[in-house]
């Protein structure tokens, strides 16, 4: 597993200092631009020559909603299939999952749709899951018809966007769409989160550098 250390936009927490933290995590084919769309979110660079993950890569970034701030601990996961079994070690607990095609590739789409069949079939059954159709910067050569996705991420209660990791198109707002249909209490987070580690927590201002396993979801 390769960490690519942390990175946190100087937003710190909110008015009232009420952190939430939710665990996500990217699925996708290789080569989509899952790790560009991380290191566009939490550092606001894009490489051309962005190399393939191994394992996975773990970093952190907090958006703010009026008075909360939502802290995610991303996961970014290796697209090739020799890394495929180690994808439920990433989404298992985890609250949200963001599942990449690349708008150029209709094979893309189709390993989407199945990472999503296997969240809905082994996720946590509140998961949150958004699907973004990167490399939305090429849509001279695009292969998969935005309506088409939009209709079935509708039927699957998935939250859609067409994102750029190049141009940072929709980047910054699938995360935040996503921070904003996250449950921020208890009985939102049901019995799906808040226990052995998976749920949201609420970290008091000042304690944001604690990682405890256990904990209460947002108040
Ligand atoms: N034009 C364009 N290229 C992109 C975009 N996002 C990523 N790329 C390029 O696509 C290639 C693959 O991107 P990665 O972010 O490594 O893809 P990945 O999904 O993390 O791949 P794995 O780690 O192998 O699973 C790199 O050369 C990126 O520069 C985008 O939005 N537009
Ligand atoms: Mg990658």
């Amino acid at each position: 597993m390769a960490g690519r250390g942390t990175a946190q936009r100087p937003n710190g927490a909110g008015a009232a200092g009420k952190i939430c933290q939710f665990k996500l995590v990217l699925l996708g084919e290789s080569a989509v631009g899952k790790s560009s769309l991380v290191l566009r979110f939490v550092k606001g660079q894009f490489h051309e020559y962005q190399e393939s993950t191994i394992g996975a890569a773990f970093l952190t970034q907090t958006v703010c909603l009026d008075d909360l701030t939502v802290k995610f601990e991303i996961w970014d996961t290796a697209g090739q299939e020799r890394y495929h079994s180690l994808a439920p070690m990433y989404y298992r607990g985890a609250q949200a999952a963001i599942v990449v095609y690349d708008i150029t590739t209709q094979d893309t789409f189709s390993r989407a749709k199945t990472w999503v069949k296997e969240l809905q079939r082994q996720a946590s059954p509140n998961i949150v899951i958004a699907l973004a159709g990167n490399k939305a910067d090429l849509a001279n050569g695009r292969m998969v018809e935005f309506d088409e996705a939009q209709a079935y991420s509708e039927e699957n209660g998935l939250l859609f966007m067409e994102t750029s990791a190049k141009t940072a198109m929709n980047v910054n707002d699938i995360f935040l769409a996503i921070a904003k249909k996250l449950p921020k209490n208890d009985q939102a987070g049901g019995g799906a989160v808040g226990q052995g580690g998976s749920g949201s927590r609420r970290l008091d201002e000042g304690g944001a550098g604690s990682q405890g396993s256990t904990g209460k979801c947002c108040k």
